[in-house]
């Protein structure tokens, strides 16, 4: 392995507008801390950075909701998450806030260079303006009608019903959510920052961690260093359709302030996402503040042999891999000294789902972090996840599962693993070591599975050595694999559990104290390789162990460690000799979880699902409201006509389109629909359809659309579309 000399880990930043759920946890902070605890302990010199994202439109819209400002509900997030992940062990080395003076003093630095290069384009554009409220709308303050689904309340940025990504004036009757006022369109002047003339470098960067690359042009690089295919893939959809100029400020008063005193910059603040992403930056400043060593920040940022890996969910990987490159590449532009790296690894999970559901924190189906950790303790929750890591497809988290895995893997092998081997060491050999476990003993335990008494030699299969498993964990973590390391580390523990169980010194040392006290040996130096090999996962836990076992904390062996020193190795060697005295006593690690313990929980599921139905049932009779009365002469302006499908295809970047090509008379129309998810081209192609004939063209997806076609929603939410039955039908008008 190539030699790193240290690492930057950082996490997204939650926004501090809402509490951290379980599926944040799952995707971003769980494994990161898993990852740094596991570096950590091979002694490498690694930090975790993170902290909460602080502006943003929703966090203005809550102030404004609650009629609070938006610092004090920043304030209150920001606690309230902060809590929440100390309580759940996720060892950050700093958790800053983007509403720091060191944080905009860092954003106003960057856009500083960047405006003083001259790289930043100024534009004016139409947007638009609620004249009621004196304000320009960003994205989030304009509703209406979604031109792809027909959602009555989309956003301005998204509708929450189909996910289709949009920009305010695709809605249809748009609305200001401020007043309610239809909104009109003003010019308004802002920074766009010219991702485009970044294109080619950006492509560089990714191929150098795209495997595909890595592999046809024999480029060097570190398994470590290769890129998840969903990473590279979303990062290219975008580079193959060409980088844009993205807008880097806003009109908004909740934000960073343009440190310009240009006219033009009055009342504008900087994009969250441009200031967000330099969080990273601050907070590791501020970081190195508190180390008392303020330049120490530059040896992670600016030491070509340090690297910077950055865990994330996937609805945040463009951001991370195209707009925070191109903005450390702008800073970087003509410079000698100062320069940034680029993130080596982007790890994007995927995302964890909840009994079947997405979470969703705008329809309130969510399990929050600090509520959890109320009830159940931590470690039960972060093995539980980590076991359901999702990694490269969505996964699913039930409370069925989180009971399963504690009682069954956490309590009866770990647990019960431990406990019986102190608890027999106490009765039995009065709480000391009774014997030196030979090193290839410990080894092969696995293998030799009976120390002395004969048992089968094969009875668990596969002949894996510790040190190989212990090695190939390691290397699942290094290459962030975490379900891999987590479950092969409970493999150990079940291994460890049957070569107890199957060469029972309690039987045997009735006849044989000798070759009790050597099983034991074993068994309580697998205890103690165990309480090093879970502590990535299970810190607290680990913990109690050593202290069973008359052994110093992680943390206290960390203190001792020699440079290059790793406590991950030692799991390898007995390291409990003869006479080594165990605490004396044993505490219960696991409390099994009954039935009864999560009777309420299931309770508040079925209840959520029943008010997620209530409200969808809702929408439904919404829909049902018949629309104000027109004349037949309005009506009759409708052109409406039998059309015949000719082709069909899927459109990029858009999950729910279909680009259909109809004939409709002597003509053909290309009209683009939101159908996708309903229909795959070839069923569409021949039918009959009806199409609105004389609808004004618009463009959505960079795709021109020249019509609608008819369609209707069945109870399971599927779209039908409308055919007319008829021979020779095509091109009549509908009457
Ligand atoms: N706050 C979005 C999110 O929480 C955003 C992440 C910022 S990372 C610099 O999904
Ligand atoms: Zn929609």
């Amino acid at each position: 392995m190539q030699h790193v000399k240290r690492t930057l880990v950082t996490t997204a930043l939650p926004y501090a507008n809402g509490p951290v759920h379980l599926g944040h946890l799952a995707g971003v902070y769980l494994p990161a801390d898993i990852y740094v605890r596991y570096k950590r302990m091979k002694g490498e010199d690694v930090i975790h950075i993170g902290g909460s994202d602080e502006h943003g439109v929703p966090i203005t819209i809550t102030a404004e909701k609650e009629g609070i400002s938006p610092q004090d509900v920043v304030d209150r997030y920001h606690r309230m998450n902060s809590e929440a992940f100390r309580k759940c062990g996720i060892s950050f080395d700093y958790y800053g806030r983007t509403s720091s003076q060191g944080h905009h003093d860092t954003a106003k630095e960057f856009f500083l260079e960047i405006e003083k290069k001259g790289i930043f384009r100024r534009k004016t554009e139409k947007q638009f303006f609620d004249a009621t409220a004196g304000r320009f709308l960003s994205d989030r303050y304009v509703t209406g009608t979604c031109p792809i689904c027909g959602n009555l309340e989309a956003n301005g940025d998204q509708c929450e019903q189909c996910g289709t990504h949009l920009s305010p004036t695709e809605l249809l009757n748009p609305k200001s959510k401020l007043s309610d006022a239809i909104p009109e369109l003003r010019e308004t002047m802002h920074w766009y920052f010219p991702l485009g003339r970044f294109q080619k470098a950006l492509e560089e960067y990714v191929d150098l961690h795209d495997l595909q690359k890595i592999f046809t042009e024999n480029f060097e690089k570190e398994q470590y260093s290769v890129w998840r295919p969903n990473v590279v893939n979303y990062t290219r959809t975008w580079l193959k359709q060409g980088l844009n100029d993205r807008a880097i400020t806003r009109d908004l008063s909740w934000g960073i302030e343009l440190p310009i005193s240009d006219p033009e910059a009055c009342g504008k603040v900087l994009y969250v996402w441009f200031d967000a992403v330099l969080g990273y930056i601050s907070f590791t400043r501020q970081w190195a503040v508190e180390t008392g060593d303020e330049s120490l920040w530059r040896a992670y940022w600016q030491d070509p042999e340090s690297r910077i890996v950055n865990f994330i969910g996937k609805d945040n990987v463009v951001f991370h891999t195209l707009m925070f490159p191109a903005i450390l590449m702008a800073w970087n532009e003509g410079r000698e000294h100062g320069i940034y790296n680029l993130a080596d690894n982007v790890p994007a999970s995927e995302f964890m789902n909840f009994e079947g559901r997405k979470f969703s924190k705008s329809r309130n189906y969510a399990v929050y972090l600090g509520e959890f950790l109320e009830k159940f303790p931590a470690d039960t929750l972060r093995y539980s996840i980590a076991m359901n890591y999702p990694e490269n497809k969505d996964t699913d988290f039930s409370w069925q599962d989180f009971q399963n895995r504690t009682n069954g893997e956490l309590a009866d092998t770990l647990g019960n693993f431990i406990k019986r081997s102190i608890d027999f060491t106490n009765a039995r050999f009065d709480g000391v070591v009774p014997f030196d476990c030979p090193r290839d003993v410990m080894r092969d335990f696995t293998v030799l599975l009976s120390y002395d008494t004969g048992a089968e030699i094969d009875e668990l299969g596969d002949r894996v050595t510790l040190d190989d498993l212990i090695d190939e964990i390691g290397q699942a973590y290094d290459c962030f694999h975490f379900r891999e390391a987590v479950s092969k580390t409970m493999d150990i523990a079940r291994r460890a559990n049957r070569f107890l169980t199957q060469n029972e010194p309690w039987k045997q040392i009735k006849t044989d104290r000798d070759t009790a006290a050597k099983i034991m040996s074993v068994s309580l130096n697998l205890c103690n390789s165990l309480s090093l090999l879970f502590y990535p996962i299970i810190p607290e836990t680990c913990n109690k162990i050593r202290s069973m076992l008359g052994c110093q904390t992680i943390e206290q062996l960390r203190e001792e460690l020699k440079s290059g020193e790793s406590i991950w190795e030692m799991a390898k060697n007995p390291s409990l000799s003869k006479g080594h005295k165990l605490k004396g006593t044993s505490e219960i690690l696991f409390t099994k979880i009954e039935d009864k313990d999560i009777e309420p929980e299931l309770k508040k599921i079925e209840q959520l699902l029943a008010e997620a139905e209530k409200r969808e049932a809702g929408a439904a009779v919404e829909h049902t409201i018949f629309k104000p009365v027109i004349g037949f002469d309005e009506f009759q302006k409708v052109d409406l006509r039998a059309a015949t499908v000719i082709s069909a295809e899927k459109v990029q970047k858009a999950a729910k389109l279909l680009k259909l090509l109809l004939k409709v008379g002597t003509e053909t129309r290309q009209v683009l629909a939101g159908i996708a998810q309903h229909y795959s081209p070839e069923e569409m192609v021949g039918k009959q359809v009806v199409l609105v004939a004389n609808l004004a063209e618009r463009t959505i997806r960079g795709e021109v659309s020249q019509g609608m076609i008819l369609a209707v929603e069945g109870a399971d939410g599927r779209l039908c579309v409308v055919e007319p039955v008829g021979d020779e039908i095509n091109g009549q008008q509908i009457q």
